[in-house]
């Protein structure tokens, strides 16, 4: 079916639907030039209602992010302080429908339904189905799941688990899990024998960690909330606040008022970081808004590294200039290391290179730079367009290295802004969900349950999928999340996950990970955020942690959407009980008993913890320390900050290519379609949709709304197709193209990785496009 290179050997497509039947009704119009505000708020509600009804949605989002309430599933952006009533957005209103919407996914509707059948339906259509209620069991041969008691499940799991090796075992985690789930699922895994412990985190800000980790000795982020409304000039590169981070633009108005200049960096003309109305203030629902953005660089896709060059290029001259004026040599000097190396590299960068990267002009950079010599206090912001690269750690390594030249960490109103997705992703890298676990966090956790921890590092989620690829795995369990389709490579992982024994899915919802499964399959269903959960020790709550490192207590308030849920913790406590015996060394059954056990547990295994079950009890939490943010103490192999030489390669396409990045649309979670409007970009009623500039149309001969597949190449010889897209002519930067994501996992291939992160290159695909043939 294939037309294309004649290297071509297979054609890997999606065989989930291609066409979504409501798809047909696709609509374009034009993108919004600003965001939030009335619409909505009106849109949230509209959502709610449909899910919830009108009395439950009042009660429940007057509770989302309240000091007594829930943690938004939503996003990781902080709270702060001071909050009003109405402390959600748009789309955290939408997670929380989703969640505590009144459907239900009940053992009659599997009856109804063959997993083959599942398997057929759009990820929308799946999602919208409503909240799993009972524990059910796919057994090997059979094409549906049946209702199974829990102990049973835990059974099945455990003979699974024991029938092969630790290592032939994979645990998988979504950053929605609570710090108490994730403490334990990790124990529960490390006691099992294994670090085969791939998360989300692996596909979203590994390459964060891994650069911030090498250059200032802390993964996370380095500023606070009050450091964005101290700041001077806040960079905002790779990310799109106004859909995934909508309260991050209260943050920034207010940043704005205080004084901060804007630059955002996007190829992409995002509303929200153009002008925004808040929606929590009259004058935001009616008015015209805060114009956000001083400066809005269109950088080509993957040109930050490029761009950052380019600038501290500029800083380097500007300090040779007017010597003793640009950067802070004192700082230099006492708290970091290889300053010389780094300066001799960036000097050589070639302008040629920078404009060819960044499709910018030297003046546009030059601008950026002249601002950035006018401010005193500087922060960078950055999400996915950042991380999803081949070259995503060296580009947040030249990011480190622009704020390191001016003493632009560990000082109010400056610092590194990682803004998390999943609103715990954070905290479970903290508390053990990683596959590369440091020696001292496995001394500490061997210690305090007196067993010896594996120390061979465990698969990341790539490595995950290679091994299931080629039959080393199992088992596959995953503690939340939607590994099918959250993945690269999709008929690559789905082949994967059908070669397991045993697929193993604690969610909320149903999902594709529940319709494409092992030989045998089980669908652990568990309590939401929303929900109240009721132990043998009363009425518990759980904790999270924000992308500014606040730990706080979450308590729901919902009744569970059916008696038979259970919560995250007690289906992991379930399945140690049953996989390690009675007389265990870990008493997991008290444990789920009282989470607060649980805590005492995490003080003494997890610095920065001590007395934990006291400071989360304070009304905002407590704040993790962090070395480079309160002393300018860098853990680093060096015991400084360091200092990086970031190598610029232009990435070129072939001719007649185009760099695709997969994106998210503004009615989605990840893999949960809330809608199939995108209102922002100004689509309605339809996802098969690829975004590009009018110029590279004119010269591929092709026009808007022509049907495309999108075919990506890549080293093996394979030819990846998503099938019948429509043109959208649009705005985006020359030579890069958008779409959204799920649909187009197809496109990525399993290899094409980051360096160092191992992080799949979501953002920069190289794609044709081939007019859809229609026979
Ligand atoms: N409503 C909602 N909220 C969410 C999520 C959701 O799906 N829906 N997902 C959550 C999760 S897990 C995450 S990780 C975050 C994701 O938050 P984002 O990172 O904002 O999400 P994306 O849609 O991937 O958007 C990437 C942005 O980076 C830009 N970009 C892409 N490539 C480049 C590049 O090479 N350079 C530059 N400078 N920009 C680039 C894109 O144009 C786009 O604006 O959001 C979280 N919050
Ligand atoms: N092409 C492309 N692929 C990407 C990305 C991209 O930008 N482009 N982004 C990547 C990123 S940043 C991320 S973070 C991953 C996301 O990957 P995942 O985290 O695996 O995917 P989600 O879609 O967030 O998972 C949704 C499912 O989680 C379950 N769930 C929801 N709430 C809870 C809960 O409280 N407990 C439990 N146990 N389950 C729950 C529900 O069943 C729901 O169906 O996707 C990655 N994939
Ligand atoms: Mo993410």
């Amino acid at each position: 079916m294939a037309k294309s290179s004649p290297s071509t050997r297979v054609c890997a497509m999606s065989k989930p639907p291609v066409h979504d039947p409501d798809d047909r009704e696709l609509q374009v119009g034009k993108p919004k030039t600003w965001a939030v505000g009335a619409p909505a708020v009106a849109h949230a509600l509209q959502i709610s209602q449909q899910q919830m009804g009108a009395r439950r949605t009042a009660l429940t989002l007057l509770r989302v992010n309240q000091k007594d309430g829930f943690d938004c599933p939503g996003c990781a952006w902080p709270e702060g302080p001071e909050r009003s009533h109405f402390e959600f957005c748009e789309n955290g209103a939408k997670a929380v429908a989703e969640e505590a919407t009144v459907r239900r996914v009940t053992p009659e509707f599997f009856a109804e339904h063959s997993v083959h059948e599942l398997a057929g339906k759009t990820d929308y259509w799946l999602g919208q189905q409503g909240r799993l209620t009972d524990p059910m069991y796919k057994a090997p041969g059979e094409d549906h799941y049946r209702p199974v008691s829990w102990d049973a499940a835990f059974r099945i799991a455990a003979d699974e688990l024991r029938a092969g090796t630790p290592d032939e075992a994979v645990f998988y985690t979504s950053g929605r899990t609570s710090n108490e789930a994730a403490f334990l699922y990790q124990l529960l895994v490390r006691r099992h024998g294994t670090n085969n412990l791939p998360d989300c985190s692996n596909m979203c800000h590994e390459s964060s960690g891994s650069a911030l980790t090498e250059t200032l000795g802390v993964g996370k982020g380095s500023v606070s909330l009050e450091d964005l409304y101290k700041a001077d000039l806040i960079l905002v590169a790779g990310q799109n606040p106004g859909t995934n981070h909508p309260r991050m633009l209260s943050a920034l108005e207010r940043a704005k008022k205080a004084g901060a200049a804007i630059v955002s960096v996007n190829p992409l003309p995002e509303a929200g970081l153009i002008r925004f109305k808040n929606p929590q203030k009259a004058s935001g629902v009616l008015g015209s808004g805060t114009a956000l953005s001083d400066e809005f660089l269109q950088i080509r896709l993957n040109g930050d590294l490029a761009l950052f060059r380019g600038i501290n290029r500029l800083l380097l001259e500007a300090e040779d200039a007017a010597p003793g004026t640009v950067l802070d040599r004192e700082f230099i000097e006492r708290h970091t290391h290889g300053f010389e190396e780094f300066a001799a590299d960036v000097r050589k960068t070639s302008w040629e290179d920078v404009l060819e990267a960044t499709g910018l002009t030297r003046g546009q950079i030059e601008a950026v730079a002249a601002r950035v010599l006018r401010s005193e206090r500087v922060i960078v912001c950055w999400a996915m367009g950042l991380t999803q690269h081949k070259n995503s750690v060296p580009t947040i390594r030249e990011v480190v290295n622009f704020l390191l030249m001016r003493g632009n960490v560990g000082r109010p109103g400056a610092g590194v802004c990682p803004v998390r997705g999943h609103s715990n992703v954070q905290g479970d890298r903290t508390m053990g969900i990683y596959e590369k676990p440091a020696a001292a966090f496995l001394d500490a956790l061997g210690a305090e349950f007196s067993f010896e921890p594996p120390r061979e590092h465990g698969y990341d989620t790539v490595e995950a999928i290679r091994a299931m690829r080629d039959g080393k795995v199992r088992v596959f369990m995953g503690l939340g999340g939607n590994f099918v389709a959250a993945t690269p490579d999709t008929a690559v992982t789905e082949a994967a996950m059908r070669g397991c024994r045993l697929t193993v899915q604690v969610s909320t919802k149903l999902n594709r990970s529940h319709a494409v499964t092992g030989e045998a399959a089980l669908i652990l269903p568990c309590l939401g955020r929303t929900e109240k959960d009721e132990q043998d020790g009363g009425a518990q709550f759980v904790t999270v942690e924000d992308s500014m490192s606040m730990v706080h207590a979450s308590r729901g308030r919902l009744a569970p959407a059916s008696k038979h849920l259970r919560s995250e913790v007690s289906i992991v406590a379930g399945l140690a009980q049953e996989l390690f015996g009675a007389g265990d060394a870990v008493e997991w059954t008290s444990l789920a008993g009282d989470y607060d056990l649980i805590r005492d547990h995490v003080s003494r295994v997890i610095p920065g913890f001590a007395d934990f079950n006291a400071k989360v009890r304070q009304p905002d939490g407590f704040q993790l320390p962090h070395g480079p943010r309160d002393s300018r103490t860098f853990p680093t192999a060096t015991g400084k900050a360091n200092f990086t030489v970031n190598e610029l390669e232009v990435l070129r396409v072939p001719a007649g290519s185009l760099l695709l990045q997969t994106v998210r649309s503004h009615d989605q979670y990840n893999t949960t379609i809330y809608g199939l409007d995108d209102r922002y970009r100004g689509i309605k009623q339809g996802r098969r949709v690829v975004f590009v500039n009018p110029e590279d149309l004119a010269e591929l001969g092709l026009s808007d709304g022509q049907s495309v597949d999108l075919v990506s190449s890549w080293s093996d010889g394979l030819t990846r197709r998503a099938a019948a897209f429509r043109i959208v002519s649009y705005a985006t930067a020359k030579g890069c193209a958008a779409a959204y994501f799920p649909e187009t996992n197809v496109l990525v291939p399993l290899d094409s990785t980051a360096d160092t992160s191992n992080t799949p290159t979501s953002k920069s695909v190289v794609v044709r496009l081939e007019p859809t043939r229609t026979e």
